[in-house]
């Protein structure tokens, strides 16, 4: 198992604290963070490492002023790809964010400035979006002669609906603030918007662990199930999470009760 800190990495950078959150950051302000095939194969890298890590939670944020500005669009240029070539590497794409969405490990994006094309399409593969004032997404796809290839299709339009999707892309439309905030672009909206990716990350890393594994893999597998089978698969992943010993405890602590109350403040 490659620990996350010692991967060689040139458009990212990777490090965990002693609590075991890990912080990803994409390293390319210069390009705006736009994806180049080599960022792609370092997000694979990184997010492969990531199931049985002992990591408990990722930030995933961005150096510079924007988020990231979705496909490499000078790369695309000068490669001159063909169809396959292309197809192949939207399957990178797939890879890499698969790994995020699948990886039982939960990913909060630190999202400001751009949320662009493919920029949307890896935030929308975290488990959790936190916007600032700053940030503000958008499809310009049909605008640049292109089509979404990293999962915006399924992805954003879990998010937002297809509607939107078609509108986004069809038309530049550009979400922010509140209204990014409403049409489920993201869900929180804050001034500091990595502060509050890290204090949600170190929140949700007091939860057990095999909860956060079931939350982060299993929901997203059950989307891609009939309902029946969904349901089966619940109330099995249910049974196995919801009879361990660390949960348990926790029950124990609610019934001598030591354990939080649920209350709004
Ligand atoms: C880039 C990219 C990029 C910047 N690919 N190099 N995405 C877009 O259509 C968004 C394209 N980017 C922009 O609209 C703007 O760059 C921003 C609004 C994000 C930022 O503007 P600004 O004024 O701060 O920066 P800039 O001057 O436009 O760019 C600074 C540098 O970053 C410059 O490089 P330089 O070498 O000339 O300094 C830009 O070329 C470079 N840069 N964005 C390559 N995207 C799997 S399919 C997914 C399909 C899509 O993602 S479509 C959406 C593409």
């Amino acid at each position: 198992m490659v620990a996350l800190d010692d991967l060689p990495l040139t458009y990212l950078h990777a490090s965990t604290d002693t609590e075991g959150i890990a912080t990803v950051t994409l390293a390319r302000a210069e390009k705006r963070n736009a994806l180049n095939a080599g960022t792609v194969e370092e997000l694979i890298a990184v997010f492969s490492a990531l199931p049985g890590s002992g990591v408990r939670a990722v930030v995933l944020r961005a150096e510079g002023a924007h988020f990231c500005a979705g496909l490499d669009l000078i790369e695309h240029l000068e490669a001159d790809r063909t169809p396959a070539e292309f197809m192949r590497l939207c399957l990178r794409w797939h890879e890499a964010f698969n790994k995020m969405e699948y990886s039982g490990v939960p990913i909060i994006a630190a999202l400001k400035g751009a949320v662009v094309g493919g920029g949307l399409e890896l935030a929308s593969a975290a488990h959790i979006r936190v916007a600032d004032t700053s940030t503000y997404f958008a499809l310009p796809e049909g605008s640049r002669g292109l089509f979404t290839g990293g999962g915006a299709t399924i992805r954003v339009a879990d998010l937002i609906g297809k509607a939107r999707l078609i509108d986004m892309m069809l038309t530049g439309r550009i979400y922010k603030d509140a209204e990014a905030v409403s049409v489920g672009l993201c869900q929180y909206l804050v001034e500091d918007s990595e502060a509050k990716a890290m204090a949600l990350a170190r929140a949700i890393a007091a939860n057990t662990p095999l909860a956060n594994f079931a939350v982060c893999s299993a929901i997203s597998h059950m989307r891609n199930m009939s309902g029946l089978d969904a349901a089966y698969a619940e109330s099995m992943v249910a049974g196995i999470v919801n009879t361990q010993a660390e949960a348990r405890g926790r029950l124990a602590a609610f019934a001598d009760k030591s354990g939080a109350r649920v209350r709004p403040d």
